[in-house]
């Protein structure tokens, strides 16, 4: 690897991913692009537009581009609100983001799939190989993004790789328009208010990772030698599964006046639609999947870090 594109930069993962791709790769360059002209953001940045294939096919030419860690999408509940725009962006720019990558002969390709590609039909601890019938457009288009990327390896040895992920816990940079949101949302406003109100029941419990754990992850797929994969971009991998009151009792053990409420919204359906465990089995095998976060040891990290810059931010 000599220069690595990041789509969807300023996202969750892709705000954490470019500083550890850069840290981790001295000598690589490191492109980080995203929809916004003019952020105040570190290195080399590019505003992109991945619906527009004329936008993707320069910035991959003016960097000479081999490897695309390819971030940019409209999540679950985002792609409810607007499904026509999470189909063009979620479809339409990971197809610009594959045409460009076969045109130029990319080295890799490397897309987040998810455990939206699941459905109500899907039973508990399903691996790559259990039924796909998702029921939100995000899913479709994850599932579409799964064939796409197992198509142009096929017809034209293009490498692109992905993972199924789960919801992701951060504290660097909230979440947007996710349905697995309440689990960020719920450190923050416990920290600064001592309150949440959950948009799920409290029984719900969904597959869940730790950030440090999700980027350590996507970068060990991208290293794997093509060899040792038996799958292209459905690997599941697991970490976590709690309920919102498991959270809830972990947060209360270190804000002991957290006053935690629910009130499911329409994000429930979509919460009830997706499996609460995942079997990461071939994660492991073939590429040495491990999740170093536990319940506890995450929920240390996220209020330490919460607390430590509410503290920054009064003084
Ligand atoms: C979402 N955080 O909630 C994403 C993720 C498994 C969930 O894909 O839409």
């Amino acid at each position: 690897m000599d220069t690595i594109l990041v789509t969807g930069a300023l996202g969750q993962i892709g705000s954490e991913l470019v500083p550890t791709l850069r840290t981790r790769y001295e000598d690589v360059e490191v492109v980080a692009s995203d929809i916004e002209p003019d952020p105040d953001v570190p290195g080399p940045y590019e505003a992109v537009d991945v619906t527009d294939r004329a936008q993707v096919e320069a910035v991959i030419e003016k960097y000479d581009v081999d490897t695309v860690f390819h971030l940019a999408a409209l999540l679950s509940a985002a792609g409810e609100q607007n499904p026509d725009r999470a189909f063009n962006v979620n479809v339409g720019g990971l197809h610009n983001v594959l045409e460009v990558g076969r045109e130029y002969e990319l080295d890799r390709i490397v897309i987040p799939s998810s455990i939206a590609v699941y459905g109500p039909a899907t039973p508990d601890n399903p691996s790559e190989r259990t039924i796909r019938s998702p029921t939100t457009m995000y899913g479709i288009t994850k599932v579409l993004a799964e064939n796409l990327g197992a198509y142009y390896h096929e017809k034209y040895d293009l490498d692109v790789r992905g993972i199924r992920l789960p919801g992701i816990v951060s504290h660097k940079t909230r979440p947007n328009g996710g349905t697995t949101d309440y689990a960020v949302d719920a450190f923050y406003e416990a920290v600064w208010e001592g309150e949440y109100t959950y948009f799920v029941r409290e029984d719900t419990r969904l597959p869940m990772v730790y950030m440090s754990d999700a980027i350590d992850a996507l970068i060990a797929l991208a290293e794997a030698d093509e060899s040792d994969l038996q799958y292209q971009c459905e690997y599941n991998i697991s970490a976590l599964s709690f309920t919102a009151k498991e959270l809830s009792e972990r947060i209360e053990e270190r804000i002991n006046e957290f006053d935690a409420r629910y009130d499911p919204d329409e994000r429930q359906s979509i919460a009830d639609s997706w499996p609460s465990t995942l079997d990461d089995t071939a994660a492991r095998s073939d590429w040495g999947w491990s999740a170093e976060y536990d319940l506890d040891k995450m929920v240390d990290e996220m209020v330490h870090n919460l607390r430590q810059r509410t503290e920054g931010a009064l003084s």
